[in-house]
């Protein structure tokens, strides 16, 4: 069985995922995970956290000294240049929409800061980590997987390449990883002005697979399985799903479009209330993006190659990898 589990807080001192099942004999390309993490970085309206991070991955565990996985558990390593969490002030003043809220209720804690620093999404660096290594083993099947952005703040692409290739390369040549460069241009805009009013802005994001067979595209128990690993990303609100069946020469495609919610951390903050003195205040200011989307898409490639390498390697290979599978 597949599995994965991250840890880590985002100014803690690093990062960790331990990627289970994966089996043995596949190569893995650091520098691969490295490039995915650099494209999670980026995008125009990303915050000043980003000018700070460069991730990069170490693997401590589950790889031969050619780089090729032995079959045990591989553990990620990002470590985090911004680590200061035993510095950090006690946050009292919960952000409404974020999860600081739910958390200390949750937990039972007095600092939101408890909560807050691993509800962060840059827990998703840990994610994008693992789904590299997917991306490489379904890459190795000829199943290939693309992300691009839909809308930022109500102003959507429209012209977009309807080829796989056509609309990667576009993607990755746009700061919005947007393939329309027309709506790209007014999305710039539109972060901007955001980021005068304190505000922020959510958008979509498409997520292609392709190569995947029409049996597996026929299974719902995947589809559903697809849909609730992108609904398991930080401030994703919703997830459409499209079939494209691929008659005649074209191969079969899933669209996946996930609807981003604005970031709750807001420069201008709601209203809210202190957890110790039950008063009403301002919503505490944290370091945040005027928006997420594009790394949002970043991330959702990495859970759908997770979520379809699971889904392959436990009914084709029995849950067990082996060189047949590569
Ligand atoms: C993020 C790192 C965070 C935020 C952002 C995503 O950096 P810091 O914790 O230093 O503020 O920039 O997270 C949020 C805005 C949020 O509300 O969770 C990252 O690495 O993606």
């Amino acid at each position: 069985m597949l599995q994965f589990l991250t840890s880590g807080e985002s100014h803690g001192k690093c990062l960790l995922a331990i990627l289970a099942g994966i089996g043995k004999g596949l190569f893995i390309d650091n520098q691969e995970i490295n490039r995915d993490l650099a494209r999670r970085q980026m995008g125009y309206g990303r915050g000043g956290r980003m000018t700070i991070e460069k991730d990069r991955v170490e693997i401590l565990s589950g790889v031969d000294n050619k780089g090729r996985t032995t079959g045990s558990p591989v553990t990620f390593r990002i470590p985090n240049r911004d680590f200061k969490i035993d510095t950090l002030p006690v946050v009292t003043r919960p952000r409404p929409g974020h999860a600081d809220l739910a958390g200390v209720l949750k937990y039972d804690r007095r600092d939101v800061r408890d909560i807050l620093e691993r509800a962060s999404a840059r827990e998703t660096a840990a994610r994008v980590a693992v789904g590299s290594v997917c991306k490489q083993l379904l890459r190795k099947r000829g199943v290939e997987i693309l992300s691009h952005t839909l809308a930022i703040g109500g102003v959507e692409a429209r012209r977009t390449p309807r080829n796989f290739r056509d609309l990667r390369s576009r993607a990755e040549k746009s700061p919005l990883r947007c393939a329309d460069p027309a709506a790209a241009r007014k999305m710039v805009q539109k972060i901007d002005e955001a980021k005068k009013a304190g505000d922020t802005l959510g958008g979509i994001f498409e997520v292609r697979i392709m190569g995947i067979s029409r049996e597996i595209l026929a299974d719902r128990a995947f589809l559903a399985r697809l849909t609730s690993g992108i609904m398991s990303i930080q401030a994703v609100k919703g997830v459409e799903m499209e079939l494209i069946s691929g008659l005649g020469s074209n191969q079969p495609q899933i669209f996946l479009r996930g609807a981003m919610k604005p970031l709750a951390t807001l420069m201008k903050p709601l209203r809210s209330a202190d957890i110790r003195s039950k008063k009403s205040v301002s919503a505490a200011v944290e370091r945040s993006d005027v928006t997420a989307v594009p790394a949002c898409g970043v991330v959702a490639e990495a859970m759908a190659a997770f979520v379809t390498s699971k889904y392959c390697i436990e009914r084709f290979v029995g849950g067990n990898l082996c060189q047949t599978f590569l």
